[in-house]
C-alpha cells in the first residue's frame, strides 16, 4: 500500500498526528516485522508502534543498538508495504547526533513511516528497564539540537517527532522531567513520551498534572499494566503506547509449540490450534497474486467446491431442531454448517453448495450457495445430491453436514490421488459413534505404517448380511471426486434415477453401484479424529471435539 495523498484519505503522517493530539484517549499497538503489522492493523488498532525492543529481539539481539539503523528501516519498508495505518517509529536516541537524525528523518519519510520518537540518553542505548540507574541522560541542550534537526528535516508537516524523557527511569524527579519535556517541547517536539518503570502509574499521573497539557502525553504501560485504561483519560493523556505485546505473544506460541513437537515428534495434537498455512497465505495477499495471474499469466487450476448435505432435520435432536435443521444446531457456540465453512475456507475450499431442506430458511451463514430439495421429506441423500447436479465441478468434496473432523483429515483428502476417493476410519473396534454406521469393506486392512496406502472400496453399508467378512472400518460421511470422476458420478446418478426406489437411495448406494460398475474407488484411512452428530448426547462430546480442535 502506499502513501501516497489519495483524494479524501488523509497521509499517514496527518493521521499519525490526528491520533496524538486528539482530545480522546487513542492506542497504539507494537509490531516488529510485517506479517505483525499486518496483524496489528486488521485487529483495528489506529497505528503500530515500531519498537526497537520487539524489533531487537525478532533479529535476535539486544536492544542496544546493536542492529544497525539501515537495518530497522529496511525492516519498516516491510511494515509500511503491506499496511495502511501510521507506524510511529521508536528510534532510540536517533542512532547518533543531530546529524544522523536529520538523516534518519529523511529516510522515514521516503518510506512512509509516519513519525519518529527519540529519548533522552546516550548512543548507544540500553533498554529502560535495565539497570536503569546506571543510564546516562543526554545534554538537554544537546538533545533539544536533535530534536530541532529532525523536525528541520521533514518534507512533510504533519510528520512527528515524539520527545522521550527518561528522566524518571534514570532515577531523576518529577521537576527534571518536566524541565526536559519543557525544553524539548519548546525545541519542536510534537509530544512528550513520559517512561516509567513503576508497578503503578505514579509517577506518570503526577507529571501529567503538573504538565498540564503544554503539549500532549504519550505513556507506555507495560510495568503499570493493572491500570485501568480510565484511569489514563482521567489524567489527560492522549496516547498509550501497547510496546511489546506482540512479540512477547509469538515467543509465548513459538516456545509452547516447538516443546511440544520436540516431545511428540508429531503435530497431530497441535495442528489445529496453530495458524494454518492458509492463514499465512491470506495475510501475503496469495489472493491478491492469483488474480493477477489470471490477469497477467496463465490461468490457475480447477477451483474445489464442497457440496454439503444438509436437509434432514435431525429430529433425534428433540427441541434443538424445532425451529432449524441439524445443520444450524450450535456446537461450542458455533452452528455445525459454520465451522464446516470455516474449515473448507482454511483449505481454501471457497464455493460451497448446501442443499438444504427442513427449515432451509433458518439457514444464515454467509458465503454458502443454498440449494432446496424441497421433497426432503419424502426423498433421501441422493436426491439431495441430485438436487446439487448443476454445481457439480471438477474438483468437488462431497460429505454430510453433521460432521465435525479435524483438519488435517480434509486437508488429506484434498491431498489424495484417485478419481474418487472415501475417507474411512480404520479406528473400528474403538468407534463410540451414534448412528447406522456405513462399514466399509476395503481390497486391504489400514497399515498405518504406510504414508501411501492403495486400498480399494469394494462395499459400503449397514448391510452386513450382503458382506459377512468384518468391515476394515467405517466410512466418515465424506468423499472427493475430481478429474474423470465427476462424469462418473453423474452418469451413476442418471442411471440409478431410473430406479423406482430412487428417493430411498443414500451415498452408499451411489458408491457401491460405481463400485459394481467397474470404478475404482479409493480410500483414505484415517484413526479417529472426527464425529457425527445424530443425538443428544452427541452435542456435549462435540462441543469437546470442537475446544480441542480449535
Ligand atoms: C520499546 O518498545 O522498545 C520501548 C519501550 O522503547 S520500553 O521497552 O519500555 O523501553
Ligand atoms: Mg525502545
Amino acid at each position: 500500500m502506499s502513501d501516497q495523498h489519495t483524494q479524501g484519505v488523509a497521509s499517514r503522517a496527518a493521521r499519525l498526528r490526528k491520533l496524538i493530539d486528539s482530545p480522546g484517549l487513542e492506542f497504539i499497538m507494537e509490531a516488529h516485522n510485517g506479517i505483525s503489522a499486518r496483524i496489528v492493523e486488521e485487529a483495528g488498532f489506529q497505528g503500530i508502534w515500531a519498537s526497537g525492543l520487539a524489533l531487537s529481539a525478532q533479529f535476535g539481539v539486544r536492544d542496544n543498538n546493536e542492529a544497525s539503523w539501515t537495518q530497522i528501516v529496511e525492516m519498516l519498508e516491510f511494515m509500511t508495504d503491506v499496511t495502511s495505518i501510521p507506524i510511529l517509529l521508536d528510534g532510540d536516541t536517533g542512532y547518533g547526533n543531530f546529524n544522523n537524525m536529520r538523516r534518519l528523518v529523511r529516510k522515514l519519510e521516503q518510506r512512509g513511516v509516519a513519525g519518529v520518537c527519540i529519548e533522552d540518553k546516550i548512543f548507544p542505548k540500553t533498554n529502560s528497564f535495565i539497570d536503569g540507574e546506571r543510564q546516562p541522560l543526554a545534554e538537554v541542550d544537546e538533545f533539544c539540537g536533535k530534536i530541532k534537526a529532525g523536525k528541520d528535516s521533514q518534507n512533510d508537516p504533519d510528520f512527528c517527532v515524539v520527545a522521550r524523557v527518561e528522566a524518571l527511569i534514570a532515577g531523576w524527579g518529577l521537576d527534571e522531567a518536566v524541565r526536559r519535556a519543557e525544553a524539548y517541547v519548546e525545541a519542536g517536539a510534537d509530544a512528550i513520551l513520559i517512561h516509567s518503570k513503576l508497578a503503578r502509574p505514579d509517577q506518570i499521573i503526577a507529571f501529567a498534572r503538573e504538565w498540564a497539557n503544554r503539549a500532549p502525553v504519550v505513556i507506555v504501560p507495560t510495568k503499570y499494566y493493572s491500570t485501568p485504561a480510565e484511569v489514563y483519560r482521567k489524567a489527560g493523556i492522549s496516547l498509550v503506547i501497547w510496546a511489546n505485546h506482540m512479540i512477547r505473544a509469538s515467543i509465548s506460541a513459538m516456545q509452547t509449540v516447538a516443546a511440544s513437537i520436540a516431545a511428540e515428534h508429531s503435530t497431530i495434537n497441535l495442528e489445529d490450534r496453530i495458524a494454518p498455512v492458509v492463514e499465512i497465505f491470506r495475510l501475503q495477499g496469495a489472493d491478491e497474486l492469483q488474480l493477477a495471474e489470471r490477469r497477467y499469466a496463465s490461468a490457475a487450476g480447477p477451483a474445489t467446491r464442497a457440496v454439503v448435505l444438509a436437509a434432514s432435520r435431525g429430529k433425534e435432536l428433540a427441541g434443538l431442531t424445532d425451529n432449524r435443521p441439524k445443520v444450524m444446531v450450535p456446537i461450542g457456540g458455533k452452528p455445525l454448517l459454520r465451522r464446516l465453512v470455516d474449515e473448507f475456507k482454511k483449505h481454501g475450499v471457497n464455493d460451497v453448495t448446501v442443499v438444504a431442506g427442513y427449515k432451509s430458511e433458518s439457514i444464515d451463514v454467509q458465503g454458502v450457495d443454498i440449494i432446496v430439495n424441497s421433497d426432503y421429506a419424502a426423498t433421501g441423500e441422493l436426491s439431495s445430491l441430485a438436487c446439487a447436479q448443476s454445481s457439480f465441478s471438477d474438483r468437488m468434496v462431497i460429505l454430510y453436514g453433521d460432521l465435525l473432523f479435524r483438519g488435517y483429515i480434509l486437508r488429506d483428502l484434498l491431498d489424495s490421488p484417485g478419481d474418487i476417493v472415501v475417507v474411512v476410519d480404520s479406528s473400528l473396534a474403538t468407534t463410540t459413534k451414534s448412528g447406522s454406521p456405513d462399514y466399509a469393506w476395503c481390497s486391504r486392512a489400514d497399515d498405518r505404517s504406510l504414508i501411501d496406502q492403495d486400498v480399494l472400496l469394494e462395499h459400503v453399508g449397514d448391510d452386513t448380511a450382503v458382506r459377512t467378512d468384518e468391515p476394515r472400518g467405517r466410512w466418515i460421511g465424506m468423499l472427493k471426486v475430481q478429474g474423470g470422476g465427476q462424469a462418473r458420478l453423474a452418469a451413476a446418478l442418471s442411471e440409478l434415477r431410473l430406479r423406482a426406489d430412487f428417493g430411498a437411495l443414500g451415498i452408499p448406494d451411489l458408491l457401491n453401484h460405481l463400485v459394481a460398475g467397474g470404478q475404482p474407488v479409493r480410500v483414505l484411512y484415517v484413526n479417529g479424529h472426527w464425529l457425527d452428530v445424530n443425538l443428544l448426547d452427541d452435542i456435549e462430546r462435540a462441543g469437546l471435539f470442537a475446544a480441542g480442535s480449535q
